[in-house]
Protein backbone atom coordinates (compact mmCIF):
# COMPACT_ATOMS: atom_id res chain seq x y z
CA UNK A 1 0.00 0.00 0.00
CA UNK A 2 1.20 3.38 -0.70
CA UNK A 3 1.46 6.40 2.03
CA UNK A 4 -2.33 7.73 1.82
CA UNK A 5 -3.61 4.43 1.55
CA UNK A 6 -1.71 3.26 4.69
CA UNK A 7 -2.18 6.57 6.88
CA UNK A 8 -6.21 6.08 6.34
CA UNK A 9 -6.46 2.07 6.56
CA UNK A 10 -3.04 0.21 8.72
CA UNK A 11 -4.37 -0.90 12.26
CA UNK A 12 -7.68 0.62 11.05
CA UNK A 13 -9.51 -2.44 10.03
CA UNK A 14 -13.69 -2.34 10.47
CA UNK A 15 -14.55 -2.83 14.45
CA UNK A 16 -15.02 -6.84 14.60
CA UNK A 17 -17.89 -6.49 17.43
CA UNK A 18 -19.78 -3.76 15.06
CA UNK A 19 -18.16 -2.91 11.75
CA UNK A 20 -17.49 -0.05 12.88
CA UNK A 21 -15.25 2.12 10.11
CA UNK A 22 -13.90 4.04 12.98
CA UNK A 23 -11.32 2.71 15.58
CA UNK A 24 -13.73 3.07 18.88
CA UNK A 25 -12.23 5.50 21.80
CA UNK A 26 -11.71 2.12 24.04
CA UNK A 27 -12.05 4.37 27.00
CA UNK A 28 -11.55 1.55 29.56
CA UNK A 29 -8.41 1.63 32.09
CA UNK A 30 -9.18 -2.51 32.49
CA UNK A 31 -10.03 -5.70 30.39
CA UNK A 32 -12.06 -8.06 32.74
CA UNK A 33 -10.09 -11.70 32.21
CA UNK A 34 -11.87 -15.30 31.78
CA UNK A 35 -9.52 -16.85 34.37
CA UNK A 36 -6.08 -15.09 35.99
CA UNK A 37 -3.57 -14.59 33.02
CA UNK A 38 -6.10 -15.57 29.87
CA UNK A 39 -7.26 -12.49 28.20
CA UNK A 40 -7.67 -11.37 24.80
CA UNK A 41 -4.70 -9.41 24.71
CA UNK A 42 -5.39 -6.57 26.89
CA UNK A 43 -4.80 -6.51 30.77
CA UNK A 44 -4.37 -2.62 31.50
CA UNK A 45 -4.58 0.39 29.65
CA UNK A 46 -0.94 1.43 30.86
CA UNK A 47 0.37 -1.32 28.85
CA UNK A 48 -1.84 -1.69 25.81
CA UNK A 49 -5.11 -0.07 24.57
CA UNK A 50 -6.50 -1.15 21.15
CA UNK A 51 -7.04 2.62 20.15
CA UNK A 52 -3.47 3.14 20.89
CA UNK A 53 -2.61 0.15 19.34
CA UNK A 54 -3.68 0.94 16.04
CA UNK A 55 -2.13 4.50 16.41
CA UNK A 56 1.06 2.34 16.71
CA UNK A 57 0.27 0.53 13.93
CA UNK A 58 -0.42 3.48 11.35
CA UNK A 59 2.56 5.23 12.91
CA UNK A 60 4.84 2.76 12.42
CA UNK A 61 3.79 1.61 8.84
CA UNK A 62 3.94 5.05 7.72
CA UNK A 63 7.84 5.27 8.81
CA UNK A 64 8.72 2.04 7.13
CA UNK A 65 9.24 0.45 10.93
CA UNK A 66 8.36 -2.50 12.68
CA UNK A 67 7.56 -1.45 15.70
CA UNK A 68 5.75 1.80 17.14
CA UNK A 69 5.11 3.23 20.52
CA UNK A 70 2.55 6.26 21.24
CA UNK A 71 3.55 8.28 24.28
CA UNK A 72 1.58 11.21 25.92
CA UNK A 73 3.96 13.93 24.72
CA UNK A 74 6.95 13.88 22.08
CA UNK A 75 9.11 14.69 25.24
CA UNK A 76 7.95 11.48 27.37
CA UNK A 77 9.04 9.57 23.73
CA UNK A 78 12.17 11.46 24.25
CA UNK A 79 12.82 10.78 27.26
CA UNK A 80 12.33 7.13 26.87
CA UNK A 81 14.64 6.73 24.02
CA UNK A 82 17.22 8.55 26.44
CA UNK A 83 16.30 5.54 29.01
CA UNK A 84 18.22 3.30 26.60
CA UNK A 85 20.87 4.98 28.01
CA UNK A 86 23.03 4.14 30.99
CA UNK A 87 24.86 6.36 33.26
CA UNK A 88 28.24 8.04 32.04
CA UNK A 89 26.96 7.06 28.32
CA UNK A 90 27.71 9.86 26.41
CA UNK A 91 25.50 11.25 23.72
CA UNK A 92 26.21 13.65 20.38
CA UNK A 93 23.26 15.99 19.56
CA UNK A 94 23.22 18.21 16.88
CA UNK A 95 23.59 21.93 17.90
CA UNK A 96 20.26 23.32 16.93
CA UNK A 97 16.95 21.75 18.39
CA UNK A 98 14.17 22.06 19.88
CA UNK A 99 14.22 23.69 23.26
CA UNK A 100 12.55 21.47 25.55
CA UNK A 101 15.08 18.52 24.50
CA UNK A 102 17.81 20.86 25.30
CA UNK A 103 16.40 21.25 28.76
CA UNK A 104 15.73 17.15 29.43
CA UNK A 105 19.13 16.75 28.09
CA UNK A 106 20.96 19.39 30.06
CA UNK A 107 18.65 19.56 33.20
CA UNK A 108 16.95 15.90 33.70
CA UNK A 109 19.59 13.51 31.73
CA UNK A 110 22.98 15.19 33.33
CA UNK A 111 21.71 14.55 36.46
CA UNK A 112 21.35 10.76 35.78
CA UNK A 113 25.53 10.75 34.83
CA UNK A 114 24.66 11.15 30.74
CA UNK A 115 27.20 13.54 29.47
CA UNK A 116 26.10 15.56 26.07
CA UNK A 117 27.83 17.23 23.21
CA UNK A 118 26.16 19.56 20.96
CA UNK A 119 27.78 19.65 17.68
CA UNK A 120 26.97 21.17 14.38
CA UNK A 121 25.91 17.84 12.30
CA UNK A 122 25.66 19.71 8.71
CA UNK A 123 29.50 18.85 8.82
CA UNK A 124 28.71 15.29 10.09
CA UNK A 125 32.64 14.60 10.27
CA UNK A 126 31.91 16.94 13.23
CA UNK A 127 30.69 14.28 15.39
CA UNK A 128 34.12 12.78 14.64
CA UNK A 129 35.63 15.50 17.25
CA UNK A 130 33.39 14.84 20.18
CA UNK A 131 33.70 11.09 19.40
CA UNK A 132 34.19 9.09 23.18
CA UNK A 133 34.95 5.58 24.25
CA UNK A 134 31.93 6.15 25.96
CA UNK A 135 29.65 7.66 23.21
CA UNK A 136 26.25 5.53 22.73
CA UNK A 137 24.06 7.78 20.41
CA UNK A 138 23.68 10.61 17.81
CA UNK A 139 20.48 12.37 18.44
CA UNK A 140 19.72 14.70 15.50
CA UNK A 141 16.71 17.00 14.22
CA UNK A 142 16.46 17.77 10.55
CA UNK A 143 15.40 20.26 9.69
CA UNK A 144 15.98 21.48 12.68
CA UNK A 145 14.15 23.84 14.89
CA UNK A 146 14.34 26.68 14.45
CA UNK A 147 17.11 27.25 11.97
CA UNK A 148 15.81 24.53 9.47
CA UNK A 149 19.57 23.05 9.33
CA UNK A 150 19.50 19.78 7.28
CA UNK A 151 21.15 16.99 8.56
CA UNK A 152 22.79 14.18 5.58
CA UNK A 153 21.08 11.41 7.22
CA UNK A 154 22.54 8.86 5.00
CA UNK A 155 26.35 10.01 5.92
CA UNK A 156 25.33 10.69 9.30
CA UNK A 157 24.02 7.07 9.57
CA UNK A 158 27.24 5.40 8.00
CA UNK A 159 29.46 6.78 11.02
CA UNK A 160 27.09 5.81 13.54
CA UNK A 161 26.96 2.48 12.10
CA UNK A 162 31.49 2.18 11.82
CA UNK A 163 31.58 3.54 15.51
CA UNK A 164 28.58 1.37 16.46
CA UNK A 165 26.07 4.31 17.88
CA UNK A 166 22.49 4.25 18.27
CA UNK A 167 20.89 7.41 15.65
CA UNK A 168 17.73 8.48 16.56
CA UNK A 169 16.01 11.01 14.62
CA UNK A 170 13.18 13.49 15.65
CA UNK A 171 11.60 13.59 12.19
CA UNK A 172 8.92 16.16 13.57
CA UNK A 173 9.57 19.01 11.46
CA UNK A 174 9.63 17.14 7.77
CA UNK A 175 6.77 14.04 8.88
CA UNK A 176 7.26 10.32 7.07
CA UNK A 177 5.11 11.93 4.39
CA UNK A 178 8.09 14.32 2.86
CA UNK A 179 11.04 12.10 5.40
CA UNK A 180 11.57 8.28 6.49
CA UNK A 181 15.09 8.29 8.67
CA UNK A 182 14.46 4.76 8.93
CA UNK A 183 14.70 4.45 5.18
CA UNK A 184 17.85 6.07 5.15
CA UNK A 185 19.60 3.94 8.12
CA UNK A 186 18.47 5.44 11.49
CA UNK A 187 17.69 3.23 14.17
CA UNK A 188 14.67 4.97 16.22
CA UNK A 189 12.55 8.03 15.06
CA UNK A 190 10.95 10.42 17.03
CA UNK A 191 7.66 12.45 17.23
CA UNK A 192 5.91 14.72 18.87
CA UNK A 193 2.24 13.90 17.29
CA UNK A 194 1.30 17.44 18.96
CA UNK A 195 2.28 18.61 15.62
CA UNK A 196 1.76 17.72 11.98
CA UNK A 197 0.36 14.08 12.55
CA UNK A 198 -2.40 15.46 14.82
CA UNK A 199 -2.43 18.31 12.68
CA UNK A 200 -5.16 20.36 14.28
CA UNK A 201 -3.45 21.45 17.82
CA UNK A 202 -6.08 19.60 19.78
CA UNK A 203 -4.06 17.07 21.26
CA UNK A 204 -0.30 16.97 22.97
CA UNK A 205 1.32 13.28 21.77
CA UNK A 206 4.67 11.57 20.86
CA UNK A 207 5.35 8.09 18.90
CA UNK A 208 8.68 6.28 18.95
CA UNK A 209 9.02 3.92 15.19
CA UNK A 210 12.07 1.31 15.05
CA UNK A 211 12.82 -1.59 13.15
CA UNK A 212 15.37 -3.06 15.91
CA UNK A 213 13.83 -5.67 18.06
CA UNK A 214 16.26 -5.03 20.76
CA UNK A 215 15.42 -1.10 21.10
CA UNK A 216 11.48 -1.86 20.67
CA UNK A 217 11.62 -4.43 23.76
CA UNK A 218 13.52 -1.88 25.80
CA UNK A 219 11.05 1.03 25.41
CA UNK A 220 8.48 -1.42 25.11
CA UNK A 221 9.49 -2.09 28.94
CA UNK A 222 10.16 1.75 29.85
CA UNK A 223 6.77 3.01 28.33
CA UNK A 224 4.84 0.47 30.95
CA UNK A 225 7.22 1.16 33.26
CA UNK A 226 7.22 4.68 33.44
CA UNK A 227 3.45 5.24 32.18
CA UNK A 228 3.95 7.98 29.74
CA UNK A 229 1.19 6.78 27.77
CA UNK A 230 -1.47 9.01 25.54
CA UNK A 231 -5.66 8.25 26.77
CA UNK A 232 -7.95 6.75 24.06
CA UNK A 233 -9.56 9.63 23.24
CA UNK A 234 -5.89 11.38 21.97
CA UNK A 235 -4.86 8.40 20.00
CA UNK A 236 -8.55 8.68 18.08
CA UNK A 237 -7.65 12.50 17.44
CA UNK A 238 -4.22 11.22 16.41
CA UNK A 239 -5.16 8.60 13.58
CA UNK A 240 -8.10 10.98 12.46
CA UNK A 241 -4.90 13.41 11.94
CA UNK A 242 -3.07 11.05 10.05
CA UNK A 243 -5.70 10.57 7.66
CA UNK A 244 -5.54 13.96 6.05
CA UNK A 245 -1.57 14.26 6.59
CA UNK A 246 -0.49 14.12 3.02
CA UNK A 247 -3.22 16.22 1.37
CA UNK A 248 -2.06 18.89 5.13
CA UNK A 249 1.49 18.58 4.18
CA UNK A 250 0.96 19.45 0.32
CA UNK A 251 -0.35 22.59 1.37
CA UNK A 252 1.22 23.68 4.02
CA UNK A 253 4.45 23.07 1.93
CA UNK A 254 2.29 25.39 -1.02
CA UNK A 255 1.66 27.81 1.18
CA UNK A 256 5.35 27.68 3.26
CA UNK A 257 7.15 28.49 -0.60
CA UNK A 258 4.80 31.73 -1.15
CA UNK A 259 5.69 32.83 2.26
CA UNK A 260 9.36 32.18 1.67
CA UNK A 261 9.35 34.25 -1.60
CA UNK A 262 7.31 36.83 -0.71
CA UNK A 263 9.53 37.46 2.63
CA UNK A 264 12.61 37.05 0.45
CA UNK A 265 11.39 40.31 -1.32
CA UNK A 266 10.53 42.35 1.22
CA UNK A 267 12.83 44.83 2.09
CA UNK A 268 12.41 44.75 6.33
CA UNK A 269 13.83 41.27 5.87
CA UNK A 270 17.30 40.35 6.93
CA UNK A 271 16.83 36.46 5.33
CA UNK A 272 14.96 34.02 4.65
CA UNK A 273 15.49 30.49 5.80
CA UNK A 274 13.53 27.72 3.85
CA UNK A 275 15.14 24.34 2.56
CA UNK A 276 13.14 24.91 0.00
CA UNK A 277 14.49 27.99 -1.70
CA UNK A 278 17.52 27.87 -3.31
CA UNK A 279 19.31 30.37 -1.16
CA UNK A 280 19.16 27.52 1.86
CA UNK A 281 22.97 26.32 1.95
CA UNK A 282 21.56 22.80 1.87
CA UNK A 283 19.01 22.92 -0.90
CA UNK A 284 20.45 20.42 -2.59
CA UNK A 285 20.93 17.94 -0.22
CA UNK A 286 17.06 18.64 1.09
CA UNK A 287 15.89 17.50 -2.07
CA UNK A 288 18.08 14.35 -2.07
CA UNK A 289 16.66 13.04 1.32
CA UNK A 290 13.23 14.42 1.47
CA UNK A 291 10.11 14.61 -0.88
CA UNK A 292 9.51 17.73 -0.21
CA UNK A 293 11.04 21.14 2.35
CA UNK A 294 7.91 21.39 5.18
CA UNK A 295 5.82 23.91 5.99
CA UNK A 296 7.98 25.69 8.35
CA UNK A 297 9.56 29.09 7.40
CA UNK A 298 12.32 31.04 9.91
CA UNK A 299 13.12 35.11 9.07
CA UNK A 300 14.88 37.61 10.82
CA UNK A 301 13.82 41.34 10.35
CA UNK A 302 16.30 43.71 9.81
CA UNK A 303 15.26 45.95 12.86
CA UNK A 304 16.09 44.25 16.56
CA UNK A 305 13.83 43.18 18.83
CA UNK A 306 11.09 46.13 19.21
CA UNK A 307 10.29 45.57 15.36
CA UNK A 308 9.66 41.77 16.08
CA UNK A 309 7.39 42.42 19.23
CA UNK A 310 5.77 45.24 16.91
CA UNK A 311 5.31 42.68 13.67
CA UNK A 312 4.00 39.72 16.47
CA UNK A 313 1.68 42.13 18.04
CA UNK A 314 0.06 42.76 14.75
CA UNK A 315 -0.62 39.61 12.98
CA UNK A 316 -4.07 38.55 13.41
CA UNK A 317 -4.35 34.96 11.04
CA UNK A 318 -0.84 33.68 12.64
CA UNK A 319 -1.20 33.19 16.04
CA UNK A 320 1.59 33.90 18.40
CA UNK A 321 1.65 30.89 19.69
CA UNK A 322 4.19 28.06 20.73
CA UNK A 323 3.82 24.85 18.54
CA UNK A 324 3.46 24.37 15.09
CA UNK A 325 2.38 22.15 12.27
CA UNK A 326 -1.46 22.70 12.73
CA UNK A 327 -3.87 23.25 10.27
CA UNK A 328 -3.99 27.28 11.48
CA UNK A 329 -0.60 29.25 10.75
CA UNK A 330 1.48 30.05 14.06
CA UNK A 331 4.31 32.80 14.95
CA UNK A 332 6.80 31.72 17.37
CA UNK A 333 9.66 34.29 18.61
CA UNK A 334 12.33 31.56 19.92
CA UNK A 335 14.53 33.35 21.88
CA UNK A 336 11.44 34.48 24.29
CA UNK A 337 9.25 31.17 23.78
CA UNK A 338 10.09 28.23 22.38
CA UNK A 339 13.94 28.40 22.66
CA UNK A 340 14.24 30.19 26.57
CA UNK A 341 15.72 27.17 27.71
CA UNK A 342 18.80 27.02 25.79
CA UNK A 343 21.60 29.61 27.49
CA UNK A 344 21.59 33.09 25.94
CA UNK A 345 25.74 32.58 24.60
CA UNK A 346 24.62 29.25 22.80
CA UNK A 347 21.39 31.19 21.29
CA UNK A 348 23.70 33.92 19.57
CA UNK A 349 26.31 31.32 18.63
CA UNK A 350 23.52 29.59 16.84
CA UNK A 351 22.06 32.34 15.55
CA UNK A 352 18.86 32.36 17.66
CA UNK A 353 18.39 36.07 17.74
CA UNK A 354 16.18 38.60 19.04
CA UNK A 355 14.78 38.97 15.33
CA UNK A 356 14.37 35.34 14.07
CA UNK A 357 10.78 34.73 13.63
CA UNK A 358 9.25 31.05 13.30
CA UNK A 359 6.64 30.41 11.31
CA UNK A 360 4.38 27.09 11.02
CA UNK A 361 2.63 27.95 7.79
CA UNK A 362 -1.31 26.95 7.67
CA UNK A 363 -3.28 25.96 4.96
CA UNK A 364 -5.33 28.91 4.92
CA UNK A 365 -5.81 30.83 1.83
CA UNK A 366 -2.26 31.74 0.75
CA UNK A 367 -3.49 34.80 -0.73
CA UNK A 368 -4.89 36.07 3.35
CA UNK A 369 -1.65 34.57 4.72
CA UNK A 370 0.39 37.37 2.93
CA UNK A 371 -1.79 39.58 3.01
CA UNK A 372 -1.67 39.88 7.07
CA UNK A 373 2.23 39.19 6.50
CA UNK A 374 2.37 42.48 3.88
CA UNK A 375 0.12 44.15 6.59
CA UNK A 376 1.78 43.78 9.89
CA UNK A 377 6.04 44.45 8.32
CA UNK A 378 4.37 47.88 8.31
CA UNK A 379 4.47 48.02 11.79
CA UNK A 380 8.30 47.05 12.00
O1 LIG B 1 5.57 19.33 22.92
P1 LIG B 1 5.80 17.86 22.81
O2 LIG B 1 4.72 17.11 22.16
O3 LIG B 1 6.23 17.24 24.12
O4 LIG B 1 7.04 17.68 21.78
C1 LIG B 1 8.32 18.16 22.05
C2 LIG B 1 9.04 18.42 20.75
C3 LIG B 1 9.92 17.47 20.27
N1 LIG B 1 10.59 17.65 19.11
C4 LIG B 1 10.43 18.76 18.37
C5 LIG B 1 11.20 18.93 17.10
C6 LIG B 1 9.54 19.75 18.78
O5 LIG B 1 9.39 20.84 18.02
C7 LIG B 1 8.83 19.59 20.01
C8 LIG B 1 7.89 20.62 20.52
N2 LIG B 1 8.08 21.88 19.95
C9 LIG B 1 7.35 22.99 20.24
C10 LIG B 1 6.37 23.04 21.14
C11 LIG B 1 7.73 24.19 19.45
O6 LIG B 1 6.95 25.16 19.38
O7 LIG B 1 8.82 24.18 18.86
Amino acid sequence: MKFETKAIHTGQEPDKATGAVIVPIYQTSTYAQGAPGEHKGYEYSRTANPTRTALERCLASLEGAKFGLAFSSGMAATSTVMNLMKTNNHIISCDDLYGGTYRIFEKVYKDYGLEFSYVDLTTPENLLKVLKENTRMIWIETPTNPLLKIIDLSKVSRLARKHRLILAVDNTFATPYFQKPLLLGADIVVHSSTKYLGGHSDLVGGAILTSSQKYYDRMKFCQNAVGGVPGPFDCFLALRGLKTLSLRMREHQANAFEVSRFLSRHKKVKRVIYPGLKSHPAHNLAKMQMSGFGGIVSFELKSGLAGSRRFLKSLKLFFLAESLGGVESLADHPAIMTHSSVPLKLRKRLGISDSLIRLSVGIENKEDLLEDLRRSLTFV
